[in-house]
Formats: structure tokens, sequence, C-alpha cells
């Protein structure tokens, strides 16, 4: 049998239709780039220059409310506008289409300092169900079929504020990503009777070889497939399209879930770990979509230490996804911090 772990290999990903390149032999490589960390500052629970703080003024001057779990407004510097004049650029050259929608940035916590991974399991719940209720919202909107719920932890991963935030975008076109797993979920169901992702669990769920946390209705696991060193993919053990049909103790279970994550992510290298974290759910565009399992995707640049990161340069950029660290060490990493 191939030591999988030891030799270069390459592993299909059966969601994105795509392959990644693993080279687990290559972390005894020689490393001259290790910077020494300081801890990062203690921030406090309130921030008076804190644009997302209770109370406290935005960039535009609107004012946020006294607001006391978790607060969502329209993005003052939004990527997608609602109105926006229907427009076409044909030919197979020069493509171009408008494109409506609308963005809204959801605070997790009127605490400044309260990052999910150092909230309880009922406050992560409080974010879950604002996820879910604002996932609604947008999903209704008369132009909108497509819905991205997402965070940017840390500033190496983007975040503009530490403040504990994340964003959802709502338009009118199918995201590529989410077209793509659209494809690919559509397909293995015709070609297997049964839902990619729950297979895929009950398939991890046995083998434990990359399971990082577990309970009756969440799981979460290292992909097989993964790219980035920590990558995590959450998902409900129950077959769902989105994230507003999870019932009570469903969304226990993924606050839970997601917990379980972020607190190992914080202990691997005692830093607050920075990621981009994001739902993909089926398209909202009004069509039956039985092939959709809902998940979340946890994309966490670090590799070595809180200063060293996997970068996604020359190869990655160029041809295609690799990685160093085995998936298998991953999971066991995480599972163990
Ligand atoms: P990020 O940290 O992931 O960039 O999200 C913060 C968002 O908050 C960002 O999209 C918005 C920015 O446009 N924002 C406001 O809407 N109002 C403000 O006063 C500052 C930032
Ligand atoms: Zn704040």
């Amino acid at each position: 049998m191939n030591d999988w772990r030891a030799t270069p290999h390459r592993r299909y990903d059966p969601l994105l239709d795509r392959w990644v390149l693993v080279s687990p032999h290559r972390l005894a490589r020689p490393w001259q780039g290790e910077v020494s960390e300081s801890p990062a500052p203690m921030r406090a629970a309130y921030d008076p220059e804190c644009y997302l703080c209770p109370g406290n003024a935005r960039a535009n001057g609107k004012r946020n409310p006294p607001y006391e779990q978790t607060f969502a407004f329209e993005n003052d510097f939004a990527a997608l506008l609602p109105d926006v004049p229907d427009a076409h650029a044909g030919g197979p050259l020069l493509r171009a289409q408008s494109e409506r929608g609308t963005c809204r940035v959801l605070c997790f916590s009127p605490r400044h300092d309260l990052d999910v991974a150092k909230m309880s399991v009922p406050q992560i719940r409080g974010v879950v169900d604002a996820w879910a209720s604002q996932y609604s919202q947008m999903r209704d909107l008369p132009y909108v079929n497509a819905v991205t719920i997402f965070e940017n932890r840390g500033a190496m991963m983007g975040a503009s504020n530490p403040h504990p935030h994340g964003q959802i975008w709502a338009n009118a076109s199918i995201p590529n990503d989410m077209a793509t797993e659209t494809r690919m979920l559509r397909k293995y169901r015709s070609e297997n009777a049964e839902c990619l992702l729950c297979a895929y669990a009950a398939r991890e769920m046995e083998a434990q070889e990359r399971v990082v946390f577990s309970n009756e209705h969440a799981c979460v696991v290292v992909p097989f497939w993964a790219v980035w060193p920590f990558e995590a993919l959450v998902m409900p053990r129950t077959h769902m399209g989105s994230i507003d049909e999870l019932a009570g103790e469903q969304r226990d279970a993924l606050a839970e879930a997601v917990q379980a994550l972020t607190s190992r992510y914080d202990r691997v290298f005692d830093t607050a770990f920075p990621y981009s974290m994001g739902f993909h759910q089926q398209p909202a565009d009004g069509a039956r979509h039985d092939e959709w399992h809902l998940h979340a995707h946890y994309l966490p640049p670090l590799l070595r230490s809180a200063s060293i990161r996997k970068y996604m340069v020359g190869y990655e950029l160029l041809a295609q996804p690799q990685r160093d660290i085995a998936p298998e060490e991953a999971a066991q990493r995480l599972a163990r911090a």
C-alpha cells in the first residue's frame, strides 16, 4: 500500500472538481524565515474609536444602536448595489453584464474583544440564529439568487477591524464556486443515488482519520482534499440545503462545532488564528435543489507558527493548489489541541 503520508501525490476535490498536490515529505525542509512572535495586545471590551461597537458612529457618520447581542446593517461601502441598470456586452471575448446585489455587515457581539473562538456555545448559537435570519431576509429580496455568508478573521486575512464581525453578500448571478458545487453535487447524486456530503460525512465518521470534532448533528473534518494547511469542513449530519432549515438542536450542535474548531485553532499556535470562513448553500433561485448539502469551509493560512503562513503563490496561482502537511496530520493536531 502506498504511504500517502510520505510521498508526493495528488488528491481530488469532488466539490470543486479540481486536483490538489500534496507534498507531505516537504515539511522537513530547512526554513530560515521564522520570525519570533510577540503576543497580540489585549483588546478592551469597548473601544470608543471602533466603528462597530454599540453606540459608536460609523465611517459615514451613521450611529450604531446600543445593541446587546448581534447587529446587522447595510454595508456603507457595499461591493454590490441593488439599483443598477440592466446592461450586457456580448461577444465571445469581451463579455460583461451588470450585477445587482446587496451587502450587509453582521456584528457577532457588542463586545469588541469577544471573538467567536472565545464565545460560549449559547453566544455562538445567537450568531447562528442571526446568520439564518439574515439568510432568509436576503434570499427573499426579489433580485437575489445567491447568498454568501462569510467572516474574515485577523489582519492577515484582510479584516479591517478586530471587532468580531462577518459579512453577507447577496447577488443576482450564481458565483463561480456555488455554480461548480451545484454541478458536482448534482452529478454525484444522479450517478450514486445519494448526497455527496451525506456519504462523505458518514465515510469520515467511520474512518475517524480526519475528524476534528463531532456531535449528534454536526461534524468537523479536515477534508481529504484540503488545500490550506489546517483547512476544515463543517457539515450538518442531516441533509439540508441552507442554514435557515436547521432546527433548534441542530443550531446548538453547529454552534458547538464552531466553538470546538475555532478554540482549537487558537490553541494550535497559541495565537488568534486568522481565517476566512463561509457557508456554501443552495442557490436561492427558486428552483429545487435536493442535491445541496449545507456546509462551511474554514480556510486558515497559518502553516508552522503564529507568523509563518502558507503562501498561495507561483505554482498555486499558475498551476494547481499545493500543500505540505498531510490532511490527516493536520486533523490529528487539531483534534488533540
Ligand atoms: P471586513 O473587516 O471583513 O473588511 O468587513 C468590514 C466591513 O465593514 C467592510 O466591508 C464595512 C466595510 O465596507 N464598513 C461599514 O460598512 N461601515 C463603516 O463605518 C466601516 C466599515
Ligand atoms: Zn468594537
